[in-house]
Formats: structure tokens, C-alpha cells, sequence
């Protein structure tokens, strides 16, 4: 049978018979006329009449046989009733063809339907164009089913000869592009992502330490922990961060009016220490109430390494996609800031105009490298869960300006101006305006499980001209690290500072062979001078800045530097000692912090920060930090943990403590995989 000519006729007369026969299914009536093989049936039915080109004699020729008197099936002659029983298979096979065996029968159905109520409305304004249109489609579609079809069965050949990893590899190559339309399709808010497999990477959770005395350490961790979130929770739900003193909201203007910095910045650390009703207490927050469509400036930086860092890593850690899915939008609204001549962002932003700018103070309208350059880990995990290049792009475009520019003795000056592309005043510090800058590049490698070669090497050699330049002995014994200015050392480390002894430790087994061992111990010694501006304060919590002149070690000499606003870089060291020494001191250092934070800090409204670490009874600032939960506290928790929670070798912290997991290279490592 001609392939054109059959389901030609099945449409028509499905078509027709909805037009003539008003309450039988299409299918039920052409049958009937056919199986009671009535002439007169057949012919009443306009079914025929309305049949199209093809006259209904030719196709029927038992009906049409114009001298039979009688529609008797008796009358019938043999070689009459073998056409007739032909007819009749070769119909209903047809059928059953166009609608369970071709390709793409859905459409075909659905054509044939569409096509049926263009007949009904071409019928009612003018039966004749509707016929030659119809003929038309009845052939696009034909055509397009052969298509289809051919199509179909080459691929299936194709496939059936591939080997198993082909096939797979197919696969992946189908999901990526599936991803890339639908990134391709919008999206600008965070809501159309693309799918992705998630699977937890190891460690999330720990389990209770052998020897009872950590146990109990870490349980008073996790018991400190309780008592600044439901401080929180009572007095300051929703604001950014608690007056614990004053038993209110405090709201900070780095964050503009974008709302909640405590919870997000606490969910990894309540996930980890396995406080899930008030995990989900503060997810439930987020779905309900984190809002980022504001007219307000933000702090570039602070939102990116809270907010954005703190939904990454409650989204690896948890799995649940609202994370994802916030974290992305939130990454959105901060791509304007690169908006600048070289692409080096500014450090404030207004989330709804776009218009960035820097600080006033920042050396002539300079960005500054602290913050420009700690934005890498979590813009490239954004990539990653978006399918957007763009957000690393943007960071990798950073280090290009950087390596295109002359280093003053190899060191990286703090200031840089957005739009000449040129060093500000050149002050160099590990500390703040400075710091993670250097623990990005670290870590970015780490990150990229070693692979990021540019990162690794930047951070070499920096270090190293770090050490030549800023890294100074006291006379008492004391390594520091002290600040440079146009060349000239200011002989003084900030308590920002004191995270460089962690991160030398963790660079350490990278480095080149004969340097792993002097960069243990510089980690070492750097991690004992800020015990030392601990250990010399009446209250044993460390100042904000501390001297090596003027005839005092490790010590603050000016009433501004000689407050502790719960900051966690000294903890911080003791954690990655403790991580790759397993050296006994640095959780006694960590439980002597505790004890300070308990007799010095903790109020009844929470943790406040002290004005004066050298007073027997200081005054406290009444702030609670949302650091604090996110980093302070953390910190200690891990310290008191075995080695396999949060393991260093499948997770990386960003610098607000938010643990990121590293991006495998071998995809094989299902634990590891993040896409
Ligand atoms: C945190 O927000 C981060 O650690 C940042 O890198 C430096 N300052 C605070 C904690 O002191």
C-alpha cells in the first residue's frame, strides 16, 4: 500500500466523522460502516461524501459496484470478499500503526485533532480551502514522521553499536546541554537552574570523640552554641545579628537592608553540630523571608563571604535546593559590581541600581585587595551548581589584571584602583584589607583538588616575599608578621593576622619539599605569638592589634587596639595545628579560650565582644557577631572533633569558616561530586 495514501485516509475519515456523526467516537462509527459492509449505511454517512479527493469508490469498490441490487453479503464473489477482508486489515493495521507504532504518535494524534478543528472552522467559513490546506499538513506531517522515524531507527543503530562508555558519555553530553538551555532560557533570579545530582560529601556530620575529656569539650562547644542561637532567636529573630547586653536586633550597614546575616551564617555550623530542629527552623527562614531585592548598598565582600558562602555551604551539607537556588540569585545581584574598566569590582553595591563605588577611604577611590580578592572559592562554586561561566570569569579576569602588574618586592599592595588599573598607596598587610586575599589563592587550588596551577603559584610566591619582607623575630623570641608601608615595617600583627598560621599550615605539605618542614614551623611559631597575645591579657581573650616595639612583645599599646570582638583567627590556627600536629597544646589553647569566652563574654542574652581584654572586669560592646556562630564556635567544635569530620581533603573553608567541598577531578569519586 502506498505509505502516503493510508494514513491520509484514516485522518479524513477520523475528521469527518466527528463533523457527521454527532455522538459516536470517530472510531466506533467507521468501523460499524465498515463491518456491516452497508452500502446505504455508508452512504448516508457524510463521512464518504465528505471523504476529500480520493472518491469513496476507490477506496470501497464492494460499495460502489453500481449494478449490485442486493447488499447481501452473500452476493459477494470470492476475489470480492479477499479485496474486501484485504481492505479491512490493511485499514486497521494503519490505524494501529499511526497511532502505537510511529514515531512521535502523539503528535500525530494531536495533529490529526488540530487538523479536525481547523476542518470544523474552515467548513463553517468555506469547505474548499479548508480541503487544500489540510492535504498540505496532512503531507508536512507525513513527511515529518518519515523523518522521524529514519531518524530514530539510525540512532538506534548508532547506539546499539557503542560501547558502554560512549553511551555514558552520551549521556553526560545530553545533561549538559539540557543544562545549558535551560541557563540559555533566563533565569536572572535564580529559579530556573539546571538539574543537578547532588550527593554529600564526607564528613557533614561527626560522631562523639573516644576520650571523655574531649567529649565533654566538644559538648560545651555545642552547649555555647545553643545558648548564642536561642539568644538569638529570642531577642533578635530576623535582624542580622543580637545586642545581647540589651537583648535586641542590631543591624549592621554591610549587609544595606538585606536581612538575617545570624541564621545564615549559622546553618552549616547548626548542621554539623547537629541541630537540625533549629536547622530547620532557620531553612524554613530562608524560604520564607531572605529577601535580596533591595535598594541598598551592600558590602560586596561581607555579602558575599556570609550570605553566599553560608547558603553554599548549607547546600552541600544539606542537599536542600532552596540554598542552591538563593545563593545563585544572591551571586546574580552581585555581578554588577565588576562593572569597571578593568573588571577589578567595587566594594560596595547598590543590589538594586547596579551603581557600585568605593569605599570614601580606600586610598583615592581604590578597591581593596582583601575584598576583591576574596570572592574566588565561592564564585566558582556558583559556576558550578548555575551552569553561568560568568561568575568565573569574572574572578579568574581579577588575576589576570594582577599578574599583568608590577609587585613591589613581589608583595601585593592593599589598594587598587578599579578604573586605571593601577596600584593605590602601597600598604601591604596579612592582615585586614589584605588577608584572605592570600588564603584565596591557597585555597583555590586546594579547592580545584590541586589543579588551579596559576593559584598555587601565586600563593608561593607571595608567601615567600612575605616572609622576606614582613616576617620579623622579636627579641624575645616571638615570630610576627608586620605590616609594610612604602617600605618602612610597622612593627605591630593584628588579631586578623593571626588566621596566617593556619594558612601556612595547610599550604605547607604543597609546597616544594625542602619548604614543607620551615613552613610547619613558621606556623607553628606564628600560631605560639598568638597564644602569647592571649595569654598576656587579664581576661586571656586577645586584643585586636598587638606590638613588637617600644619595648613590649605581643602586646597592645594603644586603648583602640584592645578590644575582642569574638573573633576567630586565633582559634582557627589552633584548629589546622591541631588538624596536622595533633600536638596536645592546641586544644588546651582552644579550652582555655573557651573558659575566657565563658567568664568574659557570655551574658545572659548571649555573647557579647569585651572593650578592654587587659581589664579584670570589662565592659562589654553588647554585639554578638554573626561570626562568632559561623566561625568562632565552629572552629572550636572541630577542634574538639576527630579528623573526619569535615576532612581537609574533601572540604575547604571559606574564609567566614563556611565549608566548601573540593571539585574532584576524578568523577569516579561519587562522594566528591558536585555536579
Ligand atoms: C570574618 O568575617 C572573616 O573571617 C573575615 O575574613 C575577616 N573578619 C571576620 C572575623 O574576624
Amino acid at each position: 500500500p502506498s505509505p502516503g495514501l493510508q494514513p491520509l485516509t484514516a485522518q479524513r475519515v477520523i475528521s469527518s466523522s466527528r463533523l457527521s456523526v454527532s455522538h459516536a467516537p470517530p472510531s466506533l462509527s467507521v468501523a460499524s460502516c465498515v463491518s456491516r459492509r452497508s452500502r446505504s449505511v455508508c452512504r448516508e454517512s457524510p463521512v464518504w461524501a465528505k471523504g476529500g479527493k480520493m472518491p469513496v469508490a476507490t477506496l470501497l469498490p464492494f460499495t460502489a459496484t453500481p449494478n449490485r441490487k442486493s447488499a447481501s453479503p452473500t452476493s459477494f464473489r470470492l476475489t470480492e470478499k479477499f479485496i474486501l477482508l484485504l481492505v479491512f486489515s490493511a485499514f486497521i493495521t494503519l490505524c494501529f500503526g499511526a497511532i502505537f507504532f510511529l514515531p512521535d504518535s502523539s503528535k500525530l494524534l494531536s495533529g490529526v485533532f488540530f487538523h479536525s478543528s481547523a476542518v470544523e472552522t474552515n467548513t463553517r467559513t468555506g469547505p474548499d480551502s479548508s480541503d487544500s490546506g489540510s492535504a498540505g499538513n496532512d503531507e508536512r506531517v507525513l513527511a515529518k514522521i518519515r523523518k522521524d522515524h529514519e531518524k530514530a531507527l539510525i540512532e538506534a543503530k548508532d547506539t546499539l553499536q557503542k560501547r558502554p562508555e560512549e553511551i555514558k558519555q552520551d549521556i553526560i553530553n545530553e545533561k549538559e546541554k539540557v543544562a545549558k538551555e535551560s541557563v540559555g532560557q533566563g533565569g536572572k533570579d535564580g529559579n530556573n537552574l539546571p538539574f543537578v545530582e547532588y550527593h554529600r560529601p564526607p564528613g557533614a556530620t561527626g560522631h562523639e570523640p573516644l576520650d571523655s575529656e574531649t567529649r565533654d569539650r566538644r559538648a560545651k562547644v555545642k552547649e555555647m552554641m545553643k545558648h548564642a542561637w536561642d539568644s538569638y532567636r529570642r531577642y533578635a529573630w530576623g535582624s542580622n545579628e543580637l545586642r545581647p547586653v540589651s537583648k535586641q536586633g542590631h543591624s549592621s550597614n554591610l549587609f544595606g537592608d538585606i536581612k538575617g546575616a545570624t541564621i545564615v551564617d549559622a546553618l552549616d555550623t547548626l548542621y554539623i553540630m547537629e541541630m537540625f530542629e533549629d536547622f530547620d527552623a532557620a531553612t524554613d527562614w530562608v524560604e520564607k523571608n531572605l529577601d535580596f531585592s533591595v535598594n541598598a548598598e551592600v558590602s560586596v565582600f561581607e555579602v558575599n563571604i556570609r550570605f553566599v558562602g553560608g547558603l553554599l555551604s548549607a547546600y552541600y551539607l544539606s542537599g536542600k535546593e532552596v540554598f542552591r537556588r538563593k545563593a545563585v540569585e544572591l551571586g546574580e545581584k552581585l555581578l554588577p559590581a565588576f562593572k569597571t574598566p578593568t573588571g577589578i569590582p567595587w566594594g560596595l553595591l547598590n543590589l538594586k541600581s547596579g551603581i557600585g563605588r568605593n569605599w570614601p577611604w580606600a586610598s583615592g577611590g581604590s578597591s581593596i585587595l582583601a575584598e576583591y580578592g576574596t570572592l574566588h572559592l565561592e564564585f566558582m562554586h556558583l559556576s558550578k551548581l548555575s551552569g553561568n561561566p560568568e561568575f568565573a570569569q569574572k574572578v579568574m579576569n581579577i588575576r589576570k589584571v594582577l599578574n599583568r602588574l608590577d609587585k613591589p618586592q613581589g608583595l601585593y599592595p592593599n589598594y587598587l584602583n578599579p578604573n586605571s588599573g593601577q596600584w593605590g598607596q602601597h600598604h601591604v598587610t596579612v592582615g585586614g584589607l589584605g588577608d584572605s586575599f592570600y588564603e584565596y589563592l591557597l585555597k583555590a587550588w586546594l579547592m580545584s583538588d590541586r589543579t588551579d596551577e596559576e593559584g598555587k603559584k601565586m600563593y608561593y610566591d607571595a608567601l615567600q616575599a612575605i616572609e622576606t619582607n614582613l616576617i620579623r623575630k622579636s627579641s624575645g623570641g616571638f615570630t610576627y608578621i608586620a605590616e609594610w608601608k612604602g617600605g618602612l615595617l610597622e612593627h605591630k600583627m593584628g588579631h586578623l593576622t593571626c588566621f596566617a598560621g593556619g594558612m601556612i599550615a595547610l599550604g605547607a605539605d604543597g609546597a616544594p619539599s625542602d619548604k614543607t618542614g620551615h613552613q610547619m614551623e613558621l606556623a607553628a611559631e606564628i600560631a605560639r605569638t598568638c597564644h602569647e597575645s592571649y595569654a598576656r591579657t587579664a581576661t586571656k581573650l586577645g586584643p585586636e592589634g598587638f606590638r613588637f616595639d617600644g619595648g613590649v612583645e605581643a602586646i597592645a599599646t594603644r586603648q583602640n587596639e584592645k578590644y575582642f570582638i569574638l573573633r576567630p583567627e586565633v582559634i582557627e590556627t589552633y584548629m589546622y595545628m591541631w588538624r596536622f600536629t595533633h600536638d596536645p597544646k592546641y586544644r588546651e589553647w582552644g579550652w582555655e579560650a573557651v573558659q575566657a569566652l565563658e567568664q568574659y563574654c557570655k551574658v545572659e542574652g548571649g555573647y557579647s565582644g569585651v572593650r578592654d581584654v587587659y581589664a579584670s572586669s570589662p565592659s562589654h560592646d553588647d554585639v554578638q557577631q554573626s561570626f562568632y556562630l559561623a566561625e568562632t564556635l565552629k572552629y572550636l567544635y572541630l577542634l574538639f572533633s576527630d579528623d573526619d569530620h569535615l576532612p581537609l581533603d574533601h572540604w575547604v573553608f571559606n574564609t567566614e569558616a563556611h565549608p566548601l567541598p573540593v571539585i574532584k577531578k576524578d568523577k569516579t569519586d561519587r562522594p566528591n561530586e558536585v555536579e
